[in-house]
């Protein structure tokens, strides 16, 4: 039998590193789509460059998308391109909506003319609930996102839906919470802390500044989450479904535990930078994957602890390696 073959934009990020390991060991073949920059950082993925087949486009560019989909004619996409971070979101508003909102529609766009049998992936968020209109959050909770971010991620969302619907394409809409790893980008809070334990406990650093300490996330290993992302395109029938452990922590719940792990005291440390704070924050999010799980057989395998100490590990690691 063919191989099936896999089209994932957003492959060097954080979930693109880790579905691209997942669908390897799966026997497909994986093409990922990478955008031209004048320094190539392919970190996450050097170690698989050699089993990937890498095509170039950008989520801004439909004629580059209808060209990678014409070109692989891939059996499944999984649309894992994003602007991702939060506070640039405010920053570059309009960016955000043109790559994480409407760049959707071109990748839809893409499949829908050229491959419209292909099955299709959109890396929604939780961010989508925002002002928390129900805890825990499920499918059917309503959507009040705080950011531009969030704004955007609705509309790939609800695109998503409406292609589905108008089109009948198999496309699916993963609500995915906090996933975090030794490969998250090192602005994300966890990394950021996790980083700077690893910089202060060997002697780089003295004092990590943060913003909100008193957010509470719901946050699961990304090696877990992108299994999810897999079984939702192995049904009978396309669906959307809230990815989560189910668990909330604060922030400064992760610094202590961060910290602890290290044998360091993180009030000697951590300094409060107004820097930091959003201008309309996210307080409470806490998934609930009972649809996931039934539906999906799917469940988190890595603990709140378990993925602390990863972390720490993961940058102790990396910064003895570069000494
Ligand atoms: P990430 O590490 O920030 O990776 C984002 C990826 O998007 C990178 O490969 C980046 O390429 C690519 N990209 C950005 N702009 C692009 C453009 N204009 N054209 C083509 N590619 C572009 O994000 P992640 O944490 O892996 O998350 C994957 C997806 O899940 C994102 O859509 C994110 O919004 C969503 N999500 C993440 C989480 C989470 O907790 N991690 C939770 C829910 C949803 P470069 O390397 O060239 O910058
Ligand atoms: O912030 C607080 C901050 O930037 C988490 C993205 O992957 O997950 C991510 O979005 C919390 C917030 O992630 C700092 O105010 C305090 O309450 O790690 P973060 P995020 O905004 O939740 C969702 C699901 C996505 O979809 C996104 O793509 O931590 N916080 N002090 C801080 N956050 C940062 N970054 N830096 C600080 O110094």
């Amino acid at each position: 039998m063919a191989k099936k073959k896999a089209l994932i934009t957003g492959i060097t990020g954080q979930d693109g590193s880790y579905l691209s390991e997942l669908l390897i060991s799966k026997g497909y073949d994986v093409y990922g789509m990478v955008r031209r920059a004048s320094v190539e950082r392919f970190d996450r993925i050097a170690h698989l460059q050699e089993r990937l087949t890498l095509v170039q486009g950008d989520l801004t560019d439909q004629s580059s998308l209808d060209e990678a989909v014409k070109t692989v004619q891939p059996d499944e996409v999984y649309n894992l391109a994003a602007q991702s971070f939060v506070p640039t979101s405010w920053n570059q508003p309009t960016l955000t909506g043109e790559v994480t909102g409407l760049g959707t529609t071109r990748v839809l766009e893409a499949v829908r003319k050229t491959r419209p049998e292909a099955r299709f992936y959109q890396a929604s968020s939780s961010e989508m609930f925002g002002k928390v209109r129900d805890v825990p959050q499920t499918e059917l909770t309503p959507f009040h996102p705080r950011s531009p971010y969030g704004v955007a991620k609705v509309y790939g969302h609800f695109i998503t839906i409406n292609y589905r619907e108008s089109y009948n394409l198999y496309a699916c809409s993963g609500i995915l919470f906090n996933h975090e790893s030794p490969r998250r980008g090192l602005e994300f809070v966890t990394r950021k802390i996790t980083n700077a334990v690893a910089r202060i406990k060997l002697g780089l650093s003295k004092e990590l500044r943060l913003g909100n300490l008193d957010a509470k996330r719901d946050w699961g290993y990304a090696g877990d989450y992108v299994e999810a992302m897999w079984l939702m395109l192995q049904q009978d029938e396309p669906d959307d479904f809230v990815v989560a452990t189910g668990e909330t922590h604060t922030v400064k719940e992760f610094v202590e535990a961060a910290f602890g792990s290290a044998g360091l005291d993180w009030e000697k440390h951590v300094v409060i930078d107004p820097r930091f704070i959003r201008p309309a924050e996210v307080e409470l999010l806490i998934g609930d994957p009972s649809k996931a799980r039934k539906k999906l057989g799917w469940k988190p395998r890595v603990s709140f602890d378990e993925l602390v100490k990863m972390m720490v590990e993961g940058d102790l690691k990396e910064l003895k390696k570069g000494a």
